[in-house]
């Protein structure tokens, strides 16, 4: 089955690697719609022939990026339906539950944006670190509310996600100021609310997010700033119920620095970790599709999802 992985889910694995595609809920329907496009050009005969395939397709995807938890969770969503008993009614089962995953990523958006923006008031400003679409969704469901908002935006080393939150939310009538991330403390006391968004959530509400989440966050608690994860309930990590830590992906040093530059320092260590892990008693709420949390209490929500076991049905 690996040799017929199809050229369009390498592709869509290979701009996962490269973060063409990025951002935990992006990576999430971008997985999905790859494992449909494996149903629909394989020539498998029987079922079993046919999930062997999305099962392949489905360890590509995987093995791309580690944080972002939304991703095997859409492989799961997306192979636990993959139910028939010819290789035509997978192929259909498939194609209905990506529609369905799809439509379900889309409502939780929106649903969680109304959720957030019951917290931000008119004339609110409000701090981003790195570009998370769940937050986007609050700023953009409260403007829709007609509250104006300001946003203090930071950049994001190394690859600058800030640039692409910048341009969303001036798109979205905010008013933006653009800072460099080492300057953030330094506004904390100008902004009413820090919004970040998050790969997974850890069973005891430990938020996992961009690189320098953690030191805002803690600044932020320093100042007495509320800060605020937006997470669809797909960024929830069943794993951590059973124990198990996130990975945290390490990525090349060439995202921090050029060959000639390094060079010319004495070639140091470099070292380029994508993100790192906010404990929960730094955080104020996790705001979900499913109301608002305190991080303590995620467990109880992930429980009632998840119950106790998780399968990888993309394991042979
Ligand atoms: C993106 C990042 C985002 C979350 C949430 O990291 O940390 O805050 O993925 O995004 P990267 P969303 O750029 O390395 O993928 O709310 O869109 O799921």
């Amino acid at each position: 089955p690996e040799s017929r992985v199809t050229e369009e889910v390498r592709q869509t694995a290979d701009a996962i690697g490269r973060m063409e595609i990025r951002g935990a809920a992006t990576i999430a329907d971008a997985a999905a719609r790859a494992l449909r496009d494996q149903a629909e050009a394989s020539a498998a005969e029987t079922p079993d022939a046919l999930r062997a395939e999305l099962r392949a397709a489905a360890r590509v995807l995987h093995d791309t990026r580690p944080t972002a938890v939304s991703l095997p969770n859409a492989l799961r969503y997306v192979l636990l339906n993959a139910d028939g008993t010819t290789a035509e009614d997978v192929r259909a089962a498939v194609a209905t539950s990506v529609a369905e995953f799809r439509d379900r990523l889309e409502n939780a958006q929106s649903d969680l944006g109304r959720v957030g923006a019951n917290r931000l008031r008119d004339g609110d400003t409000v701090m981003t670190h790195c570009h998370s679409t769940d937050v986007l969704a609050c700023v953009e469901a409260a403007v829709e509310q007609g509250k104006e908002l300001s946003a203090i935006v930071k950049e994001t080393r190394p690859r600058m996600q800030g640039h692409i939150t910048a341009r969303e939310l001036d798109e979205m009538g905010v008013d933006v100021t653009l800072i460099v991330d080492s300057a953030a403390r330094r506004y904390l006391n100008d902004v009413n609310h820090v919004l970040v968004g998050a790969d997974s959530i850890a069973a005891d509400g430990s938020v996992i997010n961009k690189i320098g989440t953690s030191g805002l966050a803690v600044n932020a608690r320093d100042r007495g700033t509320p800060i605020v994860c937006a997470a669809q309930t797909i960024k929830l990590h069943p794993d951590t119920l059973t124990g198990h830590t996130v990975d945290i992906e390490m990525r090349d040093e060439s995202e921090v620095i050029d060959d000639e530059t390094a060079a010319d320092i004495g070639d140091p260590t470099v070292l380029n970790p994508a993100f790192d892990v906010t404990p929960p008693r730094y955080v104020d709420a996790i705001v979900t599709e499913r109301g608002q949390y305190p991080p303590e209490s995620i467990v109880t929500l992930m429980r009632e999802l998840f119950g106790e076991a998780t399968v990888e049905p993309w394991v042979e």
